[in-house]
């Protein structure tokens, strides 16, 4: 079959790795669909992308920030224009279902109409100074060139989180796109050129994380390095990066529980529960993946539940009758494998699933059955790793104050749902869930972008990405209008 080949962007020019190596982008729900061939880039062309990027930083950065944030939102504005297109390109390359790519090339628009609106406001403040006639304020600054390392389950909507921000602040970029899905990053930063954005502002390298990303984090040219991916290549990034003193902000892993409380509005929190763990095949860092139940509602919660997911419709998301797409590759379906045997080990029962999907036109790709264990206690590997697929535990407890205890006694803590109609037990939740989000009454997957998104414990570094994406993309500068035509000694001179 042929397939279009794709190149790295460099300095507003399309060009092959230097090596002529490419990586195949294959449709996960049909591996004999090639979707494009893609550089398969090394340092020597992770330099090329950075001193390009450093050229075009020295006039990006005194370009006036709203005229900046014009051509993001021209950008959004190409984005609307084309987002049929390019939910259909991301489908192919990544499996999610078309609803959902749809939601994905939406969450870049709203991002760019965000951001755009920042490029008016980038407030610093002003303060008085402790000295007669002097003028005291902070200003933002761009950091310079950085690196953007993104992944495959959002490939449109997480690069726009890192780009537009970046870009507005007077950063330039070099982004890694994830090795799975590269041409969804290369539909987004097309809508960028095509809306005006000068060359060089935008650098992509495409390539595998070993090679491509590390030379990326190593580079002493690039300022600070964003990252959203797994916490065990979180760790590794934020070790390197270290190294070269760049500030890193690591968006990682999550095991995100759903309590529902005996009180709870059940078909609400059933419908919640079956978006947020099978949405996106269960591959998102928000994904429900533990469901803890009040003992009052758990045994009719669990044969509905089960009931529900085993009539999700799996198939090739292209498909607009299905509900569940395929996951990305092959490495997933093992992983999904490893975490049943694991969890059947640890005692936990299989309600639902359990196995990948092969007959048929399944056999074209990589498919899981939405999976389901009850009886699963905290302490199970089952319910404290993330799985990143269609597998989700049920935990039952008794009181409101053991299933925060549980909902917090894992490593990660990114979002948690709480279901209940006590106003009470809702705003405890909220001041005692461990978690970068809470949700009251909705699933745990659906932030909108101009909140801020990040997490606590092993699920992030401190930074957040939406509200908060500008504070990391710019640095402080204090600055001192001495207007009284003599030396003034601070600390000094107005002692008394
Ligand atoms: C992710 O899974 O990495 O809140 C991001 C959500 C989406 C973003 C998920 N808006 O589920």
């Amino acid at each position: 079959m042929s397939y279009p080949t794709y190149h790295n962007l460099i300095g507003g020019e399309w060009l092959p790795a230097r090596s002529g190596k490419t990586i195949l982008n294959l449709n996960p729900a049909d591996h004999s669909d090639i979707v494009g061939a893609f550089p398969s880039s090394s340092a020597e062309d992770v330099n090329l992308a950075v001193a390009a990027a450093k050229k075009a930083y020295a006039s990006w950065r005194l370009v006036p920030a709203p005229k900046r944030a014009e051509v993001l939102l021209h950008a959004g504005l190409i984005l609307q224009q084309r987002k049929e297109q390019y939910a259909r390109d991301m489908t192919r390359e990544m499996g999610k279902v078309l609803a959902e790519t749809r939601g994905d090339v939406q969450e870049a628009i709203d991002e760019a109409f965000y951001v755009a609106g920042e490029g008016r406001r980038l407030f610093g403040q002003t303060t008085p100074s402790e000295l007669q006639n002097k003028f005291a304020m902070s200003v933002r600054m761009p950091l310079g060139v950085v690196g953007l390392i993104t992944p495959w389950n959002f490939p449109m909507a997480i690069p726009s989180w890192k780009l537009f921000p970046a870009i507005v602040s007077g950063n330039a970029c070099v982004i890694k796109p994830a090795t799975d899905t590269p041409l969804s990053t290369y539909n987004l930063v097309q809508a960028l050129v095509d809306a005006g954005l000068p060359p060089g502002v935008v650098n992509i390298v495409s390539g595998s994380g070993g090679s491509t990303g590390t030379a990326l984090i190593e580079h002493r040219d690039v300022r600070a390095i964003s990252f959203t991916g797994s916490s065990e290549v979180g760790s590794f990034v934020g070790q390197r990066a270290a190294a070269t003193f760049k500030p890193v902000s690591l968006e990682m892993g999550g095991k995100n529980a759903q309590i529902v409380l005996n009180d709870a509005n059940l078909d609400l929190a059933l419908d919640g529960a079956l978006w947020g763990a099978f949405g996106t095949t269960g591959q998102r860092c928000t994904a429900t993946s533990r469901i803890l139940l009040q003992k009052g509602i758990a045994a009719e919660f669990t044969e509905k539940f089960v009931a529900r997911a085993k009539s999700l419709k799996v198939g090739n998301g292209l498909d607009e009758s299905v509900e569940v797409g395929p996951q990305v590759n092959a490495g997933q379906i093992e992983t999904s494998k490893q975490y049943v045997e694991i969890a059947l080990g640890e005692g936990a029962k299989l309600l639902a699933g359990g196995h990948p999907l092969t007959d048929g036109d399944y056999s074209k790709g990589t498919f899981f059955e939405p999976t389901i264990f009850g009886g699963v206690t905290p302490s199970m590997r089952i319910a404290r790793e993330e799985v990143f697929g269609p597998v989700v535990c049920l935990i039952e407890f008794d009181t409101f104050e053991q299933a925060i205890e549980i909902a917090n006694s894992i490593d990660y803590g990114l979002s948690t749902a709480l279901y209940t109609k006590n106003v009470n037990r809702a705003f405890a939740g909220i001041r005692d869930l461990e978690a970068g989000i809470t949700y009251i009454n909705a699933p745990t997957i659906g932030a909108e972008v101009h909140l801020p998104f990040g997490g606590v414990k092993h699920t992030g570094n401190g930074h957040r990405e939406g509200l908060g994406a500008i504070d990391f993309f710019t640095t402080w500068k204090a600055v001192y209008v001495d207007y009284s035509d003599k030396l003034q000694r601070a600390q000094i001179d107005n002692a008394e």
